[in-house]
C-alpha cells in the first residue's frame, strides 16, 4: 500500500480498518504465509497512525491467530490456519459448530460398538445393572484438518444402532427425540501423547486440550458421557460473563 492506503475508505474504529486492510492483503496473497510484517514503528510512520493504534491491531491479530511475533525477529503472517473460536455457553454440536463457519465437518472412525460398561460408564449414566454402553470414538476433521478425537459412552437404549451415527451424532439422537439440552462439561490442560498425538498430527508432548461432557435429556436422564482430546493450537474457547445477580 501507499501511504494513506492503509485505512481504506471504510469507517469505524481506526485499529479496526487497519486490522481488516493488513487480513485483506493476506487474503488476497500480497503478504504471503509467512512473510514478515513491518515493525509497528514503521507502520506507525508510513500510516501516521499513533503506536497504540498500531499495537492494537497487530495484538488483534495475533490473538486470532493470524500473526505470529517470534522474539527479536519480529512479527510474521502465521503459516498456521486460523483457531476456531468455540462458545462455551451454547450445547451444539461438532458438525454444527463447522458447517455454522462454512468449513465442513469430517470424521474417521476409530472405534464403535455396544460394549459391557465400565464402573465409570455405570455411575456417570446411571445404567441400570445388566445394561450395555454403545461407544463410539473418532477423529473429527475440519476442512479436512485433524481437530479433536472425541470418545462418547451412551446408555444403549437411546443409541441402539451406533451404525446409524454418520457424521452427526446429535442428528440422529434429535431423530429419535433424545437429543441433549443441557451439558456439563470440564476443561483442563494437557500434553498430548503417544497414540491421540499422533492421530491428531502433532508432535508428542504437544498442548491439548482435555474436555469431558455429560450430557442431559429434559428428564434428568445422562444420554452422553463424551471425553474428548482437542488440539491446542486448533481452538479458542470463548465465553460471555455477566455480572452476577
Ligand atoms: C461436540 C461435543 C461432543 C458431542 C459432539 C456431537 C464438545 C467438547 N463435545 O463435539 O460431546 O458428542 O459435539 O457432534 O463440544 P456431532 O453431532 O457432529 O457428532
Amino acid at each position: 500500500f501507499g501511504p494513506g492506503e492503509w485505512l481504506g475508505d471504510g469507517t469505524g474504529p481506526r485499529y479496526l480498518r487497519l486490522r481488516s486492510r493488513i487480513e485483506m492483503a493476506i487474503a488476497n496473497g500480497l503478504l504471503p504465509e509467512g512473510a514478515p510484517l513491518p515493525a509497528e514503528r514503521e507502520i506507525a510512520n508510513l500510516t501516521g497512525l499513533s503506536r497504540v493504534t498500531v499495537r492494537r491491531a497487530m495484538q488483534d491479530l495475533v490473538d486470532r491467530g493470524i500473526v505470529v511475533q517470534r522474539q527479536g525477529s519480529g512479527s510474521f503472517v502465521s503459516d498456521a490456519p486460523p483457531k476456531v473460536e468455540q462458545s462455551l455457553s451454547v450445547l451444539t454440536s461438532f458438525t454444527e459448530d463447522m458447517v455454522r463457519r462454512g468449513l465442513s465437518a469430517s470424521s474417521e472412525w476409530l472405534g464403535r460398538g455396544i460394549h459391557m460398561p465400565s464402573p465409570e460408564e455405570v455411575m456417570i449414566l446411571a445404567l441400570s445393572p445388566g445394561e450395555s454402553v454403545v461407544r463410539i470414538e473418532r477423529l473429527r476433521r475440519a476442512d479436512n484438518r485433524p481437530m479433536a478425537i472425541e470418545r462418547a459412552s451412551l446408555p444403549v437404549d437411546v443409541l441402539p444402532n451406533p451404525l446409524e451415527v454418520e457424521t452427526s451424532l446429535y442428528k440422529v439422537l434429535e431423530a429419535s427425540g433424545n437429543r441433549p439440552v443441557r451439558a456439563l462439561q470440564r476443561i483442563s490442560a494437557i500434553n498430548l501423547g503417544g497414540e491421540d498425538a499422533e492421530v491428531l498430527g502433532v508432535e508428542t508432548g504437544a498442548a491439548g486440550l482435555r474436555i469431558e461432557r455429560t450430557s442431559y435429556l429434559p428428564n434428568r436422564r445422562v444420554v452422553e458421557f463424551t471425553r474428548s482430546v482437542y488440539r491446542g493450537d486448533a481452538y479458542d474457547f470463548v465465553a460471555e460473563l455477566r455480572l452476577a445477580d
